[in-house]
């Protein structure tokens, strides 16, 4: 009698429990039906609001982030070369005043270098007027694509052009020589691992180099910014040519971020995170320069703190070439150096200052972050 009832139980129970599986499975396939049906219809009329952009715009939401295996690091780091830098800084480092001969002949290299690397190049050439008794001249902004095809953008933007000066003897090497080389260095030391589009995304890195950032007088809304001005007006105007019958979708729909490089290279290089919309990029950034510290194939010199400020919270913005884009509705990583570099718009702000293991470490951190970005080939 006892027996038999245990048997009972135990059949009994395992019966509730088999039961009670079964409903949850049935019920968890119904709750994931139901709101993958859910997602589908919010996804089809976002779709249909937007006038039907293609997948790649969607995917634009989530940053395609993988990250590096320690080796990777490692070949990643080896890939520096003092005399290979040194090299491309030096022909920008020359007073490069928007409209001047300077600024042409660091257009040229820039061009023939860029073009050098397998880069497509595009001119947005344009006239402006700079306050009086500076005269109308004409900008050039100059896009370089790796891969023109591609339907999304990294980007990554320096300005070259230089701050006036009444002696004409400023070189601005940190500002903004010094970030326009690194871009160079960056595209030489990736060559062949970042050939054409990612094998993962249908994205690909464009390098910007602004014209016309510096004011000519004192800043302001119409005296600075003159090429991110232009160049983010004319792209917000342009259809963008992957999705040409989507009225909502213009040229700036293909940048996935605007990360832009400003004030780099002396000792007292530090960055902060400017934007929360952007923190999970500036959080790779600053883990990549843990690693490499952690691996010692960063220098860190002299420094107690790293490079890529932990604050947390982001700090109030600081108007540079982002602005225009970031107006309209481009993401945007800050790369600038908070609080200035001392010799800021100084004439010191040259190559006697410049700490070529500080620039060396940035430049494998942002080594780094774009291979775990675009998913290079090892
Ligand atoms: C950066 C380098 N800037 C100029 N040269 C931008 C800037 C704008 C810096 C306003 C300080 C104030
Ligand atoms: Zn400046």
């Amino acid at each position: 009698m006892w027996r038999l009832s245990l048997r009972r139980i135990v059949i009994v129970g395992f019966s509730i429990l088999a039961l009670a599986y079964l409903f949850q499975l049935l019920s968890f396939a119904s709750f994931s039906n139901s709101s993958n049906a859910q997602d589908a219809r919010q996804n089809a009329a976002a779709k249909r609001q937007l006038g039907n952009p293609p997948q790649w715009f969607f995917d634009k939401t989530s940053s395609p982030l993988t990250a590096a295996s320690d080796d990777q690091l490692r070949s990643l780091a080896g890939l520096s070369n003092k005399e290979r830098f040194l090299g491309l800084l030096q022909p920008i480092l020359i007073p490069r005043v928007s409209g001047t001969q300077g600024n042409l002949q660091v257009q040229q290299f820039l061009i023939t270098t860029l073009q050098n690397l397998g880069y497509t190049i595009e001119l947005d050439k344009f006239d402006d007027s700079p306050p009086a008794p500076h005269a109308r001249r004409t900008f050039t902004n100059i896009i370089a694509t790796l891969d023109p095809n591609a339907p999304r953008r990294l980007v990554l933007v320096c300005h070259y052009d230089s701050k006036f000066d009444s002696r004409g003897e400023f070189v601005g090497a940190t500002d903004s020589a010094v970030p326009c080389a690194m871009l160079l260095d960056l595209a030489t030391a990736l060559r062949g691992r970042v050939d054409n589009r990612s094998t993962k995304q249908d994205i690909t890195l464009q390098l910007l180099f602004m014209d016309g950032e510096e004011a000519f007088g004192e800043w302001s809304a119409t005296d600075s910014l003159y090429g991110a001005r232009h160049l983010a007006n004319s792209w917000s105007r342009t259809r963008n040519r992957f999705a040409p019958d989507v009225a909502s979708m213009n040229e700036l729909s293909s940048m996935d971020v605007f990360v832009l490089l400003d004030l780099i290279g002396t000792t007292d290089t530090n960055f902060r995170n400017f934007f929360s919309s952007t923190g999970d990029l500036y959080n790779q950034l600053s883990k990549d320069e843990d690693r490499l510290a952690q691996l010692r194939l960063i220098k860190q010199w002299g420094r107690l703190d790293n490079y890529f400020d932990r604050g947390g919270f982001p700090v109030g913005m600081i108007d540079d070439d982002h602005r225009p884009f970031m107006e309209k509705g481009v993401k945007i990583v800050h790369l600038i150096s908070y609080p200035f570099p001392s010799v800021w718009h100084k004439y010191e702000d040259n190559i006697a200052n410049i700490h070529y293991d500080t620039v060396d470490d940035i430049n494998k951190i942002l080594r780094v972050f774009v291979c775990e970005y675009l998913s290079c080939r090892f």
